[in-house]
C-alpha cells in the first residue's frame, strides 16, 4: 500500500501544527506509522491522499452513525447554508433539535446545546456544582470526558483517594477536587459515598466506556450509582458523547433503562458536525444561565448548520428505528467472526461489544475495568492494526478506543472485515 502522499503531508502539516495533528490520537504514534490523509468519505468508505480505499471503522469516533456524507444530512446542510453560516442569536433549528432530544430521551426536560462534548461535560459538572453547592466530582478511571481541567484527571495511589492530574497544566488544587474510582466497583463507590457523599456534588460515567476500549457496565453498575446519588442528593451524570442515540434512539439510557439527572452528548446530534449539548431534568438545567446562577454561553452553540444536519440526523433515525436491530446484528456477526479465527490460530483475545461498539483486547483475561484492559498486549495490537490497515481496514489507532459500526456497512463490507482479520490472526 502506497501511502506516500500522506506521509509528506504530514511532514508539512507537523511545520504549522503541534505534532501534525489537531487531536492527538491522529496521529497514530501508538501504531508506530505516520497518519493517512483522508480526501474524502462516503457510506462506509474513506479515502486517504494517495487514492486508497478503506472499510471505515472509526465514523469520525463515532457520529457517522448512518455512514458518511448521508443524503439527507449533506441536503439539510446545503440548504442551510445559503440562509447564513451563524447568526448569534436563537433561530428555529435549535428549538427543533431540542424538542426531539427531550422527546426521545427519558429523563431530558430541557437541553442546552454547545459545540463538543468537552464542552458539554465541562458544563455538566460546573452545573453539578453549582446546583449542589459541594465541590467534589467522581469520574470513574478509564473514562474520558473531553479535556476540561476537572475531568483530565487519573486515579491517585490507591483506591478512592483524590486523583491526580493527567495532563501537564491542571493545578493540583483541581485535582484534589476530583475522585477516580474504578469502573464496575461497587465495593468503592459504596465506601467513597459512605466517607464524603454529603460532599459530593455529582458522579460522571460513560455508560459503556468507549475510552479504555469498550468496557460494558456490570449489571447493576449504573443502577447503583443511580441509588447512591439520589440518596446522597449528588447529580447523576451521564456521558452518552459515544454511546447517545447509538446503542438505542435513546442511547445506554434507554437500553439498560437507567435515570440520570444530566446527560451530555456530542457530535453524533450534529451529524458529524461541531456540536455538542448537555440536558436533564427542569429542576436543574434551570439553574443554567439566564434562568440561574451558572454561567455558560457561546457564539457557535444552536449553529444552524450544525442544527440542520443534527435535526436530519435524529429524524431519519426517528424514522428508521429497525437500524438498531440490524445494526446489532453486524456486530454480532463481526464478534462471532473474530472469536472463531482467533480461537483457530491460538491467539488470545476478549471481545467486548455493545451493539455498534467493539473492541478486540490482546489478553487472556476479562477485560472489566482500565486496570484490566491495560493488561492487552498493545505491541500485538500495533501490528494487527497495521495488518488490518494493510488489508483496507481502518480501525482506531489504538488499543483504547472503539470500533464503530454504521447503518451503512454492508454484508460484504463485513465478510471482508472477517475475511482480513482471519488472515491476519494467522501471521499474528
Ligand atoms: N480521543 C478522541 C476519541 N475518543 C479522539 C478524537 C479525534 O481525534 O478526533
Amino acid at each position: 500500500m502506497n501511502t506516500n502522499k500522506s506521509k509528506t503531508a504530514f511532514d508539512e502539516a507537523k511545520k504549522y501544527i503541534p505534532g501534525g495533528v489537531n487531536s492527538p490520537v491522529r496521529a497514530f504514534a501508538n501504531v508506530g506509522t505516520h497518519p493517512l490523509f483522508i480526501a474524502k468519505a462516503k457510506g462506509s468508505r474513506v479515502y486517504d491522499i494517495d487514492g486508497n480505499e478503506f472499510i471505515d471503522y472509526v465514523g469520525s469516533w463515532g457520529p457517522m452513525f448512518l455512514g458518511h456524507a448521508k443524503e439527507c444530512v449533506t441536503e439539510a446542510v446545503k440548504s442551510a447554508v445559503d440562509n447564513g453560516l451563524s447568526f448569534g442569536a436563537p433561530c428555529l433549528a435549535e428549538t427543533e433539535l431540542a424538542k426531539r432530544i427531550c422527546d426521545i430521551v427519558p429523563c431530558v426536560d430541557v437541553v442546552r446545546m454547545v459545540n463538543s462534548g468537552t464542552e458539554a461535560t465541562m458544563s455538566a459538572i460546573r452545573l453539578a456544582r453549582g446546583y449542589t453547592g459541594r465541590n467534589i466530582i467522581v469520574k470513574f478511571e478509564g473514562c474520558y470526558h473531553g479535556h476540561s481541567d476537572s475531568l483530565l484527571i487519573k486515579a491517585g495511589s490507591g483506591v478512592a483517594t483524590f486523583g491526580s492530574a493527567s495532563s501537564a497544566g491542571v493545578p493540583e488544587d483541581f485535582a484534589k477536587y476530583t475522585l477516580v474510582l474504578p469502573y464496575n466497583d461497587e465495593a468503592a463507590l459504596d465506601s467513597a459515598f459512605e466517607k464524603m457523599g454529603s460532599e459530593i456534588a455529582g458522579v460522571i460515567i460513560e455508560p459503556v466506556a468507549g475510552n479504555m476500549g469498550v468496557v460494558p457496565p456490570r449489571e447493576g453498575f449504573l443502577q447503583k450509582i443511580r441509588l447512591l446519588t439520589e440518596k446522597h442528593g449528588s447529580v447523576f451524570i451521564i456521558d452518552e458523547v459515544m454511546t447517545g442515540f447509538r446503542l438505542s434512539l435513546s442511547g445506554a439510557i434507554g437500553r439498560f433503562g437507567i435515570d440520570a439527572d444530566i446527560v451530555t452528548f456530542g457530535k453524533i446530534i450534529g451529524g458529524g458536525m461541531p456540536v455538542g449539548a448537555y440536558g436533564g431534568k427542569r429542576e436543574i438545567m434551570e439553574f443554567v444561565s439566564p434562568t440561574g446562577p451558572v454561567y455558560q454561553a457561546g457564539t457557535l452553540s444552536g449553529n444552524p448548520l450544525a442544527m440542520a444536519a443534527g435535526n436530519a440526523q435524529l429524524e431519519y433515525l426517528q424514522e428508521h428505528t429497525d437500524i438498531y436491530e440490524e445494526i446489532e446484528q453486524k456486530g454480532a456477526y463481526l464478534e462471532r467472526e473474530f472469536k472463531a479465527a482467533a480461537e483457530k490460530h491460538g491467539i488470545d483475545i476478549r471481545i467486548n461489544r455493545v451493539g455498534s461498539m467493539m473492541s478486540v483486547f490482546f489478553t487472556d483475561t476479562d477485560v472489566v475495568d482500565f486496570e484490566t484492559a491495560c493488561k492487552s498486549d498493545t505491541e500485538r495490537f500495533k501490528k494487527y492494526f497495521n495488518e488490518m490497515l494493510r488489508r483496507g481496514i481502518y480501525l482506531a489507532p489504538s488499543q483504547f478506543e472503539s470500533l464503530f459500526l454504521c447503518d451503512a456497512h454492508t454484508e460484504e463490507d463485513l465478510e471482508k472485515t472477517a475475511k482480513a482479520f482471519g488472515e491476519v490472526m494467522e501471521i499474528l
